[in-house]
């Protein structure tokens, strides 16, 4: 049966690697219960398969909650010795290290993203981010607490909550693996991680460095499967205690209704943006239009906080507008062959993803914004588009109200810093925004008027793992990253002890 849990594949590179395509559970790959359940990833340079993979349903799922179960109850959890939790995640960030290149050539085969992009930013980050955690396992520590009964000791422990369920999206697969794996593990929780459909394989791939680092059996279980089956039967499970996402709104409500119907299980959400970005006269301009292009092209714009609404204070508007155009076309010219040096763009992950882009597209020249680069369609092979530019936007269209999850952009004006905030805060996400502004009152006053859970001044984009990230508003619940991360996956337990 090994044939159908790995697939053989060269890569454009030349190199040949094995790719593991069954479940993951206690530590070996397996069929799905039902094998007639199989689902194909796609090539979004070729539009071609690349292979089919395993799809767990509900009898699957409750197989690896069992295991993860397990594994929480005898050797993780409060039975593995800290230090030793942190050695095993240092060693894994060694193995992600030893194996960046063919990682990140596997990445980009299965997201599109270029090979450099997902080797210098995605996967530097994530050892970075195993690393950062590896350090923190001896340091999850309780209170003493003073109370006004002399005869009592109260205290408290801070506990792994147990079994997660991790559901990620597909814009960052081994980088979102990483931000959910590393706290969790490190707090001694046990994992179940659900990749998204659309790129399963690295997360796979990495199942095999789990084994080489030493974890235990059930330590990590990972189930490819659709959002529906295998997403939806781990929300509603009964014995899983948490549930971390990151993806769109609409299924983070599902995934919060599930958890609500079912055990209560904890919900941590990571969801859209239509993140503002505030260009003010004092900026250094030429700095401004870079951040502001990065901020919305990076990963061709799937990206939860892409800054995807730019307002430019209006006596600087046109001169701005120029330099964003001019960088926005250079940034046009490096769109192409994710596995060519210099591409810094590659094409959008799926042909649905190409379409919802391409509908926004189109629906803002309808709506009668200009479109000052791009606009276009995409004739030849792959899920390519390029970037647009709108100005000349309106409140109402839905360009500048809707996350569109693609490159993007929609440039509008304002006279007053207050008229900024407030077009700034006219949404119903509030994950992340920017200020791009000389004038340092000014900066404190904004900083403190956005709604959002992480804003950037003089720059876009650039998180850290030691740093929290979260959304206000609709765009979340609960921090990933830094210490907070620990916090979303311990539970506090108070004791009472009358020593009397
Ligand atoms: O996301 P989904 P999709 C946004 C972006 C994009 C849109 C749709 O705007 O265009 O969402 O993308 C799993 N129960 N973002 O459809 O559905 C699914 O299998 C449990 C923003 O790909 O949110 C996958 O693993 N799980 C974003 C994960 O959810 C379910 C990243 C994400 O898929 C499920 C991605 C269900 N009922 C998309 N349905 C961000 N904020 O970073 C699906 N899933």
């Amino acid at each position: 049966e090994t044939s159908s849990i790995f697939h053989d594949l060269q890569l454009p590179s030349g190199r040949r690697v094995q790719v593991p395509t069954g479940l993951f559970i206690d530590n070996t790959f397996h069929l799905a219960v039902e094998p007639s359940e199989t689902f194909e990833t796609i090539n979004p340079v070729t539009e071609a398969p690349i292979c089919s993979v395993q799809l767990a349903s509900e009898k699957d799922v409750d197989i690896a909650v069992e295991s993860s179960r397990k594994a929480f109850e005898t050797v993780w959890g409060v039975h593995a010795k800290p230090t030793w939790r942190g050695q095993l995640l240092l060693r894994l960030a060694d193995l992600m290290e030893r194996d960046a290149q063919s990682l990140a050539e596997l990445e980009s085969l299965d997201n599109g993203k270029p090979v450099s992009a997902a080797r210098d930013f995605d996967i530097a980050e994530s050892i970075a981010c195993l690393r950062y955690y590896g350090g923190w396992t001896d340091k999850i520590a309780g209170q003493t607490i003073p109370t006004d009964d002399l005869n009592k000791l109260a205290y408290t422990l801070h506990e792994p909550i147990g079994v997660c369920a991790q559901i990620i999206p597909w814009n960052y697969p081994i980088q979102m693996w990483a931000w959910k794996t590393a706290p969790a593990l490190a707090a001694g929780c046990t994992v179940i991680m659900k990749p998204s459909e659309l790129t399963p394989l690295t997360a796979l791939k990495l199942c095999e460095l789990i084994v080489e680092a030493g974890f235990p059996p059930g330590v990590l279980n990972c189930l490819p499967s659709t959002g529906p089956i295998g997403g939806a039967a781990l929300s509603r499970h009964m014995d899983v205690d948490k549930i971390a996402f990151t993806g769109s709104t609409a299924t983070g409500r599902k995934i919060l209704q599930e958890a609500a119907q079912s055990n209560l299980k904890k919900v941590t959400l990571e969801l859209g943006g239509k993140s503002p970005h505030l260009i003010f006269a004092s900026a250094d301009l030429d700095k401004a239009a870079e951040q502001a292009v990065l901020g919305i092209m990076f990963n061709m714009g799937q990206d939860c906080c892409a800054g995807s609404r730019i307002y430019a204070e209006a006596s600087i508007y046109d001169e701005f507008i120029e330099k964003v155009a001019a960088r926005a076309k250079e940034f046009s010219a490096k769109v192409g062959d994710p596995f060519a040096d210099d591409t810094q763009g590659g094409p959008l992950v799926s042909a649905g993803q190409r379409d919802k882009v391409w509908g926004y597209i189109q629906s803002g020249i309808n709506e009668g914004a200009k479109a000052m680069v791009g606009g276009k369609g995409w004739d030849g092979k792959g899920f390519y588009l390029l970037p647009t530019v709108f100005t000349d936007i309106k409140p109402g269209m839905k360009i500048v109200k809707e996350e569109i999850f693609g490159p993007v952009v929609a440039i509008g004006k304002f006279e007053t810093e207050k008229e900024a905030i407030e077009l700034a805060n006219a949404t119903t996400y509030g994950l992340a925004a920017g200020i791009q502004s000389n004038d340092h009152r000014q900066i404190h006053r904004v900083t403190s008027a956005l709604k959002a859970g992480t804003v950037w001044v003089n720059q876009y984009g650039i998180l850290h793992n030691n740093v929290p990230f979260g959304g206000y508003k609709q765009s979340g619940i609960g921090r990933e990253l830094g210490s907070y991360a620990i916090s979303e996956y311990t539970n506090v337990k108070a004791v009472h002890w009358n020593f009397s």
